[in-house]
Formats: structure tokens, C-alpha cells, sequence
């Protein structure tokens, strides 16, 4: 049996190879943290979500991406998950008071990260690229992908008509019940060739506690990913974001509910069937184990909520253990 944690197999001391992980913002970025502590330096890559990316005052912002990049660079703000420590918001107060209505909270330092990118991207890098160059000045020890170089924008259908993904989910606080969903430019998205590397080369694949159809959703259906991780034989684990039927962050549970998805571990885990063949359930849900394993998938039953740094490590370990066994 492989010990993730401990034999790295063949591919010890690569770079972005051995496990990959699938996520989003700030749930995805928690587990991805404890991954990348505990498997040797450099065996880990991320592909995160970017169709929650927009343009605000000229600036290219990649929310998913930043999170996860300040989270394992260990510069996250431990509150909200979001942003960069000891930030703070000068310039924002000073947009507010040339009239903008300075409702999306970018600090001054996490501004350098969107004022580089921009730059970058208009002088014809790919997202890809200026990505790996932010998060190797920030000391990220593992690759960081975007899950495609295109932009792609999810727009939700909501009683009140079309709303772009940040005016639904910051600026009107997430109040809207979610009707359909819509990834715009994903028809145009192309797998980048370093994400196919890193599935391919992967030993396991993990889909992060993220929101399955915002955050995972947007990931899987770029043009030929899900093609890329079924035809992959290694062992592929998600775990819940839904605890006891709740969303353990954002509006998951809202928007499973509104979508007509079961608004449970069981629910999610239906969402995945026929890609992955492991599932992690929190304790609160063993009563699920049943019902999840007749879509063909094994069940981990243990404490999957991460309330803080040892959380994240020891749950990874659970997860990477599970994926061993799963050989
Ligand atoms: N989330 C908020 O709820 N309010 C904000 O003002 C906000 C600002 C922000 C700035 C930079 C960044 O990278 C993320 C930011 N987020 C904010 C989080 C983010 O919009 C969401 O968590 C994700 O898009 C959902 O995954």
C-alpha cells in the first residue's frame, strides 16, 4: 500500500506532481493547506476555480485563485479567509471618495496582486504563467493553476434577473435564490497543457470541500476535464462541504436546494457519481454511508469540519490515508 504522506513513490522531489487537488475559495483553500503540509514540498498542485473572476476598476481579479495563493503562502487573513493579513484599505477609501461605491473590499496589498496581474495578462502572458509568478514570489511550495486561460463568468439566474457571480455572492450578500446557473465563455475554455499534466501525473486527485456547483461545477465542466479525470485510473476522493445539511461556508445549501439537489453529504456525493470512487463524510453524516455507497463510491467517515491549522493537516492526512487505500 502507498503512504501518501510519507512514500512519495516514484515522483518524490517533482515539481506540481503526485497529488492534485480540485477547489475553490475558502474551504477548497483550507484543505489544500493541510495537503501541502503534510506531503513532501513540491507534490502538490491545485487547480482552482476562476469563474468567479472579474474586472473591477480596470483590474483583473481572481478571487478562487488569490485565496488559495495567500492561504498557502500562509498570508491569508485567518477571518475571513479571504484577502492578506494586516492589511489594510487606504486606496479603497480613497475610490469611495472620488464617488465609486466601493462595495467589493480590495485592500491596499492585495491591490499589488491584482495591479501585476492586469499588467501581465494585457502584455500577452497567459493566466496560467502570471499565476505561477505571483505564487513563487509569495513562497507557494506547491503549482497553482488556474483551471483554464480564458475568462469564463458565472451569471446566476435569480428572481431578480441575471446577476454576475460577485454582485450575487458580495454585494447583495447572497439574498437571491439561485435558479440556474450560467458559465459564460466555457465553450471557449481549453484544459491548459499544465493541468493535463498534473492529472495525468497525478496519484491521486482530491476534489476539496468547495461549492459543487459554483466552484467544483465551473472546474469540471471546462472542455474535456471531466474526459481527463474519468479516463484517470488513480484514486480520486471528494470531500463534503454539506455537515448535518448545512453548508459548512457560503451558500452552498441555498443553492443545492433552489437547484433541486438533495441538500446533503448523499446530495453532493450524487453530483460526482461516475467520477469519483471515494467520498468523506463528517461524522454528523455517517447515516449517510448506505446511500452513498450504492453510487459506487467508498465512504470515510471522521471529523471533516477544519476549525483551524492542525485541522486542515490532520484531515488531509485522513484523506491522503483514504487514497492509499484506495489503490
Ligand atoms: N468576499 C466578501 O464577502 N466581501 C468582499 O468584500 C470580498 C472582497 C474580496 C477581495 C479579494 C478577494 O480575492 C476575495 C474577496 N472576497 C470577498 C471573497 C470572494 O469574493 C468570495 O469568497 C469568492 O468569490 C467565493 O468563492
Amino acid at each position: 500500500m502507498i503512504d501518501f504522506a510519507t512514500d512519495y513513490g516514484s515522483y518524490r522531489g517533482e515539481v506540481g506532481v503526485g497529488v492534485c487537488a480540485l477547489a475553490g475559495g475558502v474551504g477548497g483553500a483550507k484543505l489544500a493547506a493541510g495537503l501541502q503540509a503534510a506531503l513532501p514540498p513540491g507534490n502538490l498542485s491545485i487547480v482552482a476555480n476562476t469563474a468567479d473572476d472579474f474586472d473591477l476598476w480596470g483590474l483583473r481579479i481572481c478571487p478562487d485563485l488569490d485565496t488559495v495563493m495567500y492561504t498557502l503562502a500562509g498570508v491569508a487573513n485567518q477571518e475571513t479567509g479571504w484577502g492578506v493579513e494586516d492589511e489594510s484599505f487606504r486606496a479603497l477609501a480613497m475610490i469611495s471618495a472620488y464617488g465609486e461605491d466601493a462595495w467589493f473590499k480590495l485592500g491596499d496589498k492585495d491591490l499589488a496582486t491584482h495591479v501585476l496581474r492586469t499588467q501581465r495578462l494585457r502584455a500577452g502572458a497567459r493566466l496560467t504563467e502570471v499565476t505561477a509568478g505571483l505564487a513563487a514570489v509569495l513562497g507557494v511550495e506547491s503549482t497553482l493553476l488556474p483551471m483554464c486561460d480564458e475568462p469564463v463568468a458565472t451569471t446566476l439566474k435569480t428572481p431578480e434577473g441575471l446577476l454576475e457571480f460577485q454582485e450575487y455572492f458580495v454585494r447583495r450578500g447572497q439574498r437571491d435564490e439561485v435558479l440556474g446557473v450560467e458559465l459564460r465563455g466555457i465553450e471557449e475554455a481549453r484544459v491548459p497543457a499544465e493541468v493535463s499534466e498534473g492529472i495525468s501525473r497525478a496519484e491521486a486527485i482530491i476534489f476539496c470541500p468547495s461549492n459543487p456547483v459554483v466552484s467544483i461545477g465551473p472546474i469540471l465542466a471546462v472542455p474535456g476535464m471531466r474526459e481527463l479525470l474519468t479516463n484517470s485510473s488513480v484514486p480520486k476522493v471528494a470531500v463534503s462541504p454539506i455537515v448535518g445539511g448545512r453548508a459548512l461556508k457560503g451558500p452552498a445549501d441555498r443553492m443545492l436546494r433552489s437547484l433541486g439537489h438533495e441538500v446533503s453529504a448523499a446530495g453532493v456525493a450524487r453530483m460526482y457519481e461516475g467520477i469519483v470512487d471515494g467520498f468523506v463524510v463528517d461524522r454528523l453524516d455517517g447515516e449517510e454511508e448506505t446511500g452513498i455507497s450504492a453510487l459506487g463510491m467508498r465512504v470515510r467517515t471522521t471529523d471533516a469540519v477544519m476549525r483551524d491549522e492542525p485541522d486542515r493537516e490532520r484531515l488531509a492526512r485522513e484523506v491522503l490515508n483514504f487514497c492509499s487505500e484506495l489503490v
